[in-house]
């Protein structure tokens, strides 16, 4: 019998993974590719390409022990293509396979690339999430608007996840009003684990190093877990250590802890070395043991099987061409300050750092401090997109663009949420402790030294006007601008074309 290529991708390293279910060892041949132009189609940050490239290494040999055929492309073999098309049509030639096994990968332009290879292809639906596309779609048909949090009722009933007797455990749905603390600086919280290179690690470290010189972010020290064993030992030690303060920390931000109780698990989850409902059931044991408190499970259950799902879903319905969206029309270039280039703005230091150093920051510094600055500037969406999708370890584009083009830009027109993240910088200083070493200040609401999220934001509600005066969670603040005598109306939207001129200028801000 003629052989077929199973195609397994670096975030498809799950064992019962859709394609190898649906293949034969006795006969098939798993292919799998270290290829450059999966790197560099972004420049994504070292750290990354290293994890990726280290776990489908460990992951290959495990396949080869149990008994797969294996044809593995490594970065600096002669012959690679440096394509994913390239290395199936030269598999193929070589092994004289007639046909192609993948699993859907979880991005557009390789669905596309994989669809127009010049060999028959069966995209087999990638099953590792919890609702399916077609249910999805079934969800969505004829609703006039997408909300989170009804898909995360039904995702409740349909697994079961802290319901009893078909309702809700503790009565209710979510217990957002117990988290959104402040952290306490002085908190003695466990540090998450870190796992020493072994030699494969080593070695795709130093092939990374000499293939991606010139990305951003600092490669080493590399501590990501690369196996399934590491990915659980990380998951027992947010469950033990970390998970009783999620609820409670979610959305603070400390400059001397970068990852607060937050779980470091998204790289895991993405590139299938853990599955979200093993990290769930986890979760919930540890509230029936009593080891963590509801607010914090239900949270960081909503994360995997509300979130997590729900902006796959909508990825996935709206078909290619989903990064592409514009709605608010922003055009400015992305400022240096984003690749590490200087600024005063303590908050955005911070972020931008702790990105270069660890491949890694939590939702509220993406979504209100990288996030919020680009939206209040008016920062391309596209030029954004491309930016969060190359430095975070975690950044795929099914869950990297919704998070970036619906919730945080709102440059898909509202599909998503249904008010833009648009804040001044009163949020940033309730919930962190940068303001207070920051050069401007958060108090001063114009002015040389007034904190360029406080002049923005009002630039951006005025520049929006239109679109958002008649939104009723909106209103408020549009009312409190009319108040507002004209002199400093008018000092406010000076200070922000002042900040606007300098970013076009390449100017320091
Ligand atoms: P925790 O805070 O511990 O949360 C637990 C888990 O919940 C995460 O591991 C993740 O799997 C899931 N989760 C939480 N929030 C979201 C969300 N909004 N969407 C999807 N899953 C969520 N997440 C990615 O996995 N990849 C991305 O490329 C990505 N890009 C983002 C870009 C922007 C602009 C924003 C605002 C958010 C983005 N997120 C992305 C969502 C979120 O920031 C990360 O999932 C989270 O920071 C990962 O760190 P953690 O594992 O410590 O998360
Ligand atoms: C992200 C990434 C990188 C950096 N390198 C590879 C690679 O060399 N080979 C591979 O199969 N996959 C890689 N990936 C993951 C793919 O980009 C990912 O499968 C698609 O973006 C779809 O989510
Ligand atoms: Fe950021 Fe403004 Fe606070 Fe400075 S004052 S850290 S710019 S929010």
């Amino acid at each position: 019998m003629v052989a077929r290529l199973i195609l397994i991708l670096g975030d498809q390293l799950t064992p019962e993974i859709a394609a190898l279910r649906a293949a034969d060892p006795a006969r098939d041949i798993v292919v799998m590719a270290e290829v450059r132009r999966e790197g560099s189609y972004v420049p994504h940050h070292p750290q990354k390409i290293a994890l990726i490239l280290s776990a489908m290494r460990h992951f290959a040999k495990a396949l080869s022990a149990q008994g797969w055929r294996v044809t593995y492309t490594r970065l600096n073999d002669a012959d690679n293509s440096h394509s994913i098309e390239g290395e199936l049509l030269r598999r193929a030639a070589e092994t004289g396979a007639t046909e192609v096994i993948a699993t859907r990968p979880g991005e557009w332009r390789l669905i596309t690339a994989l669809e127009t290879l010049p060999l028959p292809v069966t995209l087999v639906p990638d099953d590792r999430f919890l609702c399916s596309d077609a249910e999805f779609a079934a969800w969505a048909e004829g609703r006039k608007q997408f909300r989170m949090e009804w898909f995360y009722r039904e995702m409740r009933r349909k697994t079961g996840l802290l319901m009893q007797g078909g309702a809700p455990v503790g009565g209710q749905w979510n217990f957002d009003h117990d988290n959104r603390k402040r952290a306490q600086p002085d908190l003695f919280r466990p540090r998450p684990p870190r796992f020493a290179p072994d030699q494969i690690t080593q070695d795709v470290l130093e092939e990374v190093a000499a293939a991606f010189p010139d990305h951003f972010g600092t490669l080493t020290p590399f501590g990501w877990g690369v196996t399934r064993t590491d990915a659980l030992r990380a998951l027992e030690w947010f469950i033990d250590q970390a998970l009783p303060r999620f609820g409670d920390e979610q959305d603070a931000m400390l400059q001397q802890d970068p990852t607060l109780s937050h779980s470091l698990l998204s790289p895991y989850l993405n590139i299938g070395l853990l599955t979200p409902m093993e990290v769930c059931t986890a979760a919930e044991a540890a509230f029936h043991s009593g080891k963590a408190p509801l607010n914090a499970v239900e949270g960081f259950i909503r994360q995997i099987i509300g979130w997590r799902e729900y902006v796959r879903g909508i990825y996935m319905l709206h078909g290619p061409g989903y990064a592409d969206q514009n709605a608010l029309n922003a055009r400015r270039p992305l400022p240096a300050l984003y690749w590490g280039g200087k600024t005063q703005m303590n908050c955005l230091s911070h972020a931008v750092g702790q990105t270069r150093d660890l491949a890694y920051a939590h939702h509220i510094q993406r979504l209100m401090v990288t996030g919020t600055f680009a939206l209040l500037a008016g920062i391309s969406p596209q030029a954004l997109h491309e930016w969060y999708l190359s430095v975070y370890i975690d950044a795929f584009e099914w869950v990297e663009a919704p998070n970036t083009i619906g919730m945080s830009q709102f440059a898909d027109g509202g599909v998503l949420g249904s008010k833009p993240y648009a804040a001044s910088g009163a949020y940033i200083d309730r919930m962190s402790d940068y303001c207070g070493g920051c050069r401007y200040s958060v108090s001063q609401k114009t002015g040389p030294d007034a904190c360029p999220f406080n002049l923005l934001y009002w630039d951006f509600l005025i520049r929006h006007r239109d679109r958002f005066a008649g939104n009723p969670r909106m209103a408020q603040m549009y009312r409190t601008w009319d108040k507002m005598d004209a002199t400093r109306q008018r000092d406010t939207l000076d200070g922000a074309a002042r900040i606007l001129r300098r970013l076009d200028a390449g100017q320091e801000v």
